[in-house]
């Protein structure tokens, strides 16, 4: 079988699926993109005449990604409802459904079994989530982890294109020993050079938004509210591809760096790079660098606790438009697709 695809949203994230769907060869019968305005969009040689987003555009549609933009409320709030009515299922980015108990929200090497109860709209958490939930699964499957706490090391492409533009235009201008008078509109401050300890906006007790989707979506995704998840800080870095995070687990049985590595190395999607002793730098410890434009995350750094045999300590990589996004719509498509299951919700 064969499907009618549409993919919403033509910016860095929409790309990114039109590739990812090109490279895994998803069995499209064919792809519409659909954004704000018309234009021709070219994605590897491959010309996309993009329509505008209207409901009738979803009619004779099975499968929609929606690509979510960096604020919430996303073209998935305005047509994801009419588009699942229509008999198409979304897969949306965004963050507008996640938390929904109506709506499974899945990394399909972790939930894939919640697809099952899928109603026609179906989330993809955000980035920082995805690549963390994987390495948490095999860990929490076979020792229970009962505390996360967790710094991540973000990549400006999490915000949106303006953003890239931003850290590109204010690193020529240092490489040409010029001054940043002022920084904006992406960020508050200089990102070049910088560190920001921000992402998103602030709630009451002074998390940001972004960290709250850390303690939310890993707990629904691993099916488990009793974990205790400290979001130390989410940061943004002066990194174009790729987010980095900082992880440190306690677990109910104790676990050695040996044995989670073992569990990593047998998880699909994760690869162990903790060779720290290899004379190859790019096999002692993954990078942003490194990940971006794999589909893979990459786990390292792997270490026990100095003074508790059930604490474990490791840093996280992957690309944050592959899995964190791109990636991961496709493989809810294709899991779908597999198990036979697009039109469960209609
Ligand atoms: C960032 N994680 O890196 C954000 C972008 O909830 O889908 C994605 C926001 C989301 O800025």
């Amino acid at each position: 079988t064969q499907y009618n695809v549409a993919v919403v949203g033509a910016g860095a994230v929409g790309e990114e699926i039109l590739r990812v769907l090109a490279e895994h060869h998803f069995p499209a019968k064919s792809i519409k993109v659909l954004a704000r305005s018309a234009r021709t969009l070219t994605v590897d040689g491959i010309d996309y005449q993009v329509e505008p987003t209207t409901a009738e555009a979803f009619d004779g549609v099975d499968i929609a990604l929606f690509a979510g933009t960096e604020g919430e409320k996303g073209a998935a709030v305005t047509f994801g409802p009419d588009a699942a009515a229509r008999g198409c299922v979304v897969i949306d980015n965004g963050a507008d459904f996640r938390m929904r108990s109506d709506v499974p929200l899945v990394v399909p090497e972790v939930n894939a079994a919640a697809l099952a109860e899928h109603k026609g709209i179906i989330a993809n958490p955000n980035c920082s989530t995805a690549q963390l939930v994987l390495t948490l699964k095999p860990i929490h499957d076979a020792f229970k982890i009962k505390r996360v706490l967790i710094s991540t090391y973000q990549a400006v492409s999490g915000a949106g294109g303006a953003a890239v533009n931003e850290l590109q235009a204010q690193t020529t201008a240092l490489g040409e020993g010029r001054q940043i008078s002022s920084a904006g509109p992406a960020f508050p401050v200089q990102i070049a050079a910088n560190v920001i300890p921000q992402i998103g906006g602030f709630d009451d007790a002074g998390y940001t938004s972004e960290e709250m989707k850390l303690v939310h979506e890993t707990r629904k995704i691993l099916g488990d509210d009793s974990i205790a998840i400290t979001p130390m800080i989410t940061a943004r870095v002066p990194v174009f591809i790729g987010h980095s995070e900082s992880v440190y687990i306690e677990t109910e049985k104790p676990v050695t760096p040996d044995e989670a590595r073992e569990l990593w190395r047998n998880f699909p999607g994760l690869r162990v790079v903790d060779d720290i002793h290899s004379d190859d730098p790019s096999l002692r410890y993954p990078t942003p660098l490194a990940a971006a434009h794999k589909d893979t995350t990459y786990v390292g750094r792997v270490r026990q606790d100095l003074g508790n045999k059930n604490g474990l300590t490791f840093w996280v990589v992957s690309d944050n438009l592959r899995k964190g996004a791109a990636t991961n719509a496709v493989q809810i498509a294709e899991a779908l697709v597999e198990r036979g299951w697009v039109k469960r919700g209609a």
